[in-house]
């Protein structure tokens, strides 16, 4: 048998594209609700004034507050062992600021463990992806503030302290080094410099002084978390979580190959170098003066970042891209960007799909940083369909699932350590990027529609029996 016999297979999910009840139960507002969804074609738009009569994906979602108790008891009947879901914010502390946590918001967190607990289903709990009160944002413009490392770790001690026992793993921040390109700012770090007019979600306006400024400080507060939660409990383990993307030079020409290790450092090492090794590297300075980026440190800040590195590294891996020092436009869809691999296939939202990208990620990781690895999303967001007997025949997903698993068993024969391994969206939620419903990743279909149509019904696919299969013989049979 190739993957450990406790390896941490589940699925993956995140509060604002799967709750819903956005603003239920002492739930304040977060920088995602005011984002509107892909209904009717839209594009997804910030709009830090509620508009009235437009539709806003975060507050139904797919009802999981709700309904959670039947989909973890979906998920127990695929055979999960590990459920990755987050904690909303603004459920705990609705503006970010208070003095104490909603308890209304603290219960219903327990109860979603709880559920998981009863099925031997280990939580994995990001504490913050893509949600930050939008409160915090009004106040001071959220992580461009060092004010925020308080709040942040207010934050954690309620939710360390509440689920202690209960609890083994933690994610400080969803793909942290999202902050590394424009899109990441208002949905990772708060960040909006516009708090009256709308903009599109893919454009607005950048200051990397802003962005990286943001990214010092939550090295800094997840160092801290890091370094509270072992206090608190010290079975806690606390792991960082970023986008990896596979970039290989577009040819051999040595200034693609130098484009590439760019690319490499600023996306897949400057957030990961700090979190794991406990310090900047070498080629931040450099980096950030052309960024024309001046970052403020306090003293003490390296010595915070040195004591509080994390325990296990875990990544999204969705799609590779190829990099170039000649001006050639960007493949659509590839979110970090670069130009299209010629070699590779791409998904209907144009993401190349490169299951061999996730052996040499495994491998690259592990060779940099030697701590113990977890694939904490990855998948295919494709359009599904019911077909005339009700059946939904996602082969496409399990082509896509079976190629990458493949590849994970790859790097472990390689001598990877990973721990586990949870697709995103293991049942249909809102898309982050575009909130629609139509992109689909789940192992269950959500009957749910864009036009507002839908009664929310779950329904198995041939997705989930596959998957079934693959728990029960750990990973053996694909
Ligand atoms: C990651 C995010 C998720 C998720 C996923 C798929 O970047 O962490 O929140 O949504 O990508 O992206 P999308 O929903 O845009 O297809």
């Amino acid at each position: 048998m190739v993957l450990s016999k406790d390896f941490l297979w589940g699925g993956a999910t995140a509060a604002n594209q799967c709750e819903g009840a956005w603003d239920r139960d002492g739930k304040g507002i977060s920088v995602s609700d005011i984002c509107t969804g892909g209904k009717f074609g839209q594009s997804k738009r910030i709009t830090p004034v509620l508009e009235p009569d437009t539709f806003y994906p975060s507050r139904e979602a797919i009802q999981h507050y709700d309904r959670f108790r039947e989909d973890i008891a979906l998920f127990a009947e695929m055979g999960f062992k590990c459920y990755r879901f987050s904690i909303a914010w603004a459920r705990i502390f609705p503006n970010g600021d208070e003095a104490q946590p909603n308890e209304a918001g603290l219960r219903h967190y327990e109860e979603v463990i709880d559920e998981c607990l009863k099925y031997g289903i280990e939580p994995l709990i990001t504490i913050s992806h893509y949600e930050v009160p939008f409160g915090l944002t009004k106040k001071c413009n959220a992580w461009v503030s060092r004010d925020m490392i308080d709040y942040f770790l207010n934050y954690c001690r309620a939710i360390f302290t509440r689920y202690k026992g209960k609890v083994k793993y933690w994610l400080t921040f969803n793909e942290i080094n999202s902050a590394s390109a424009p899109m990441g700012a208002l949905l990772n770090q708060g960040i909006l410099n516009d708090l009256e007019h709308p903009t599109e979600f893919m454009n607005q306006p950048d200051i990397p002084q802003q962005r990286y400024q943001g990214l010092h400080h939550m090295f800094v507060a997840s160092a801290l978390a890091v370094q509270m939660a072992h206090e608190i409990d010290p079975n806690y383990r606390v792991g960082n979580m970023m986008i990896y993307s596979a970039s290989y030079p577009l040819t051999c020409d040595p200034d693609d190959v130098l484009a590439c290790q760019h690319y490499n450092r600023l996306y897949n090492y400057y957030c990961t170098d700090v979190q794991a090794r406990g310090a900047y590297p070498a080629f931040a300075a450099r980096m950030l003066e052309e960024m024309g980026v001046k970052l403020d440190v306090q003293p003490g800040d390296a010595e915070i970042l040195k004591n509080g590195t994390v325990d296990f590294i875990t990544f999204s891996y969705y799609m590779s891209s190829c990099q170039t020092a000649k001006d050639i436009k960007g493949g659509e869809g590839n979110i970090l960007g670069g130009v299209p691999n010629p070699n590779l296939p791409s998904s209907d939202w144009g993401w190349q799909i490169d299951p061999k990208g996730l052996r040499y990620a495994l491998n690259d990781l592990y060779d940099r940083y030697g701590l113990p690895l977890m694939v904490v999303e990855n998948g295919l967001g494709a359009k599904d369909v019911i077909g005339a007997d009700g059946s939904i025949n996602d082969d496409y997903r399990i082509d896509y699932l079976r190629q990458h698993i493949e590849q994970m068993k790859e790097a472990v024969k390689d001598g990877v350590d990973l721990m586990g391994y949870t697709p995103w969206g293991c049942i249909d939620l809102v898309s982050a990027s575009t909130g629609e419903y139509a992109k689909r990743y789940g192992f269950i279909y959500v009957r749910r529609y864009d036009d507002g149509t839908g009664d929310f019904a779950r329904l198995k696919k041939k997705s989930f029996y596959w998957y079934q299969k693959v728990i029960k013989t750990n990973g053996e049979d694909l």
